[in-house]
């Protein structure tokens, strides 16, 4: 068991400042918000080209029927959600849609399987799936659920750049929404990505009936771990019918969610935010507002895995206006 936080002394120096207390988080967050948006900013700033972001495209390569009985989640085989699932995609069908999201804009392909863990004769395909599609000249993301220290260096070795695996909410609230694996486990495998040289992408999710301190838990979560992720993505919870969170979530208020993205930003100052899923919810006003505040990533397609995004003209559209630059072109 790897303890959170437990080794800070790693070779390569890590500018963010690992020991955030959660009355600090709060503090900040409760900043009057023009106060806050000024610090995420300049943060913001000192850091990233604030006029530009990263685009990323999803590919659920194995959908639905997981083991795992996450409270949010469409492909749990614990709900009845309508949803069918499907067998691991061919190689030559992944790479292919690589290819489409290329050139519709994205620079990373996100490719994702509904496991609890991948069995290690599984991985002799994602890892073939992974050279492709790095072969195309595009950044590489696998989420595939629990790894061993093992398959985590395969993965390096077939040279991915990305592994995500979210922490999901705050230690507290975490319970309520996942029984078959612990937080711990899931802290435990983004130290095995983190040996074997993976970035990590980890990050959660708000609207699932979470309260304002377990937001704030999950950024001082993150933000304490050994080395803050390199990618944060920020889901706000897309609903899907059958599942659990269905009776207990309230979308979270707009300011809420800017006040989250601005205080992420200054708590990870070097890691890439990602203002994932739930896009489809938000005005673009909102979307501008998180932008300022320090989001600088974004899921482009029309769909995500099993629910909806923006569609590509709205976005290119929405950056256009901003005059942020993407990989994304108007169509
Ligand atoms: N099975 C793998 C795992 O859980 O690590 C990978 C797939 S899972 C779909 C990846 C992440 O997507 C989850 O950890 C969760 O944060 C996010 N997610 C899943 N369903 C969602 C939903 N309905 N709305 C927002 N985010 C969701
Ligand atoms: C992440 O944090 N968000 C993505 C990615 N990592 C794998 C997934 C969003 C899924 C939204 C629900 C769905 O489309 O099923
Ligand atoms: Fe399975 Fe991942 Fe969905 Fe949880 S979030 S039920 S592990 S696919």
């Amino acid at each position: 068991m790897i303890a959170v936080g437990a080794i800070r002394n790693d070779s390569d120096s890590t500018p963010a400042r690992g020991e955030w207390e959660r009355a600090e988080a709060e503090a900040l967050y409760s900043l009057p918000f023009a106060d806050l948006m000024c610090q995420a900013q300049s943060v913001h700033r000192s850091n990233f080209d604030p006029n530009h972001i990263e685009t990323a495209s999803l590919l659920s390569i194995k959908t639905g029927g997981c083991p795992e009985d996450c409270a949010y989640c469409s492909q749990s085989a614990h709900y009845d959600t309508g949803l069918k699932a499907t067998r691991l995609m061919d190689c030559a069908d992944v790479v292919a849609t690589a290819k489409r999201a290329k050139e519709a804009g994205a620079r990373r392909f996100c490719m994702v399987a509904a496991w609890r863990s991948p069995k290690d004769r599984d991985l002799d395909q994602i890892c073939d799936m992974i050279s492709a599609v790095k072969g195309l000249g595009m950044e590489t993301c696998v989420t595939l659920g629990m790894l061993t220290p093992k398959q985590a260096a395969r993965l390096f070795e077939a040279g991915l750049d990305f592994y995500n695996h979210n922490v999901d909410t705050s230690p507290e609230f975490y319970g309520k929404i996942i029984t078959t694996r612990t937080l711990q486990d899931r802290i435990d495998t983004l130290e095995y990505v983190r040996q074997a040289g993976i970035n990590v992408c980890s990050g959660g999710i708000i609207g699932m009936g979470e309260r304002l301190e377990d937001r704030l838990g999950m950024l001082v979560l993150l933000a304490n771990l050994r080395k803050p992720p390199e990618s944060v993505p920020i889901n706000l919870w897309n609903e899907v019918k059958g599942v659990p969170v269905n009776a207990t979530a309230d979308r979270p208020d707009p300011i809420a969610l800017v006040r989250l993205v601005a205080t992420a930003r200054i708590m990870m100052p070097k890691s890439v935010v990602r203002l994932s899923a739930g896009r489809q919810y938000m005005s673009d006003e909102l979307q501008a507002l998180c932008f300022l505040a320090g989001a600088n990533s974004i899921f482009i397609g029309d769909v995500l895995l099993t629910t909806k995004n923006p569609e590509a003209n709205r976005d290119a559209n929405l950056l256009a206006r901003l005059g942020i630059t993407s990989a994304l072109c108007l169509k």
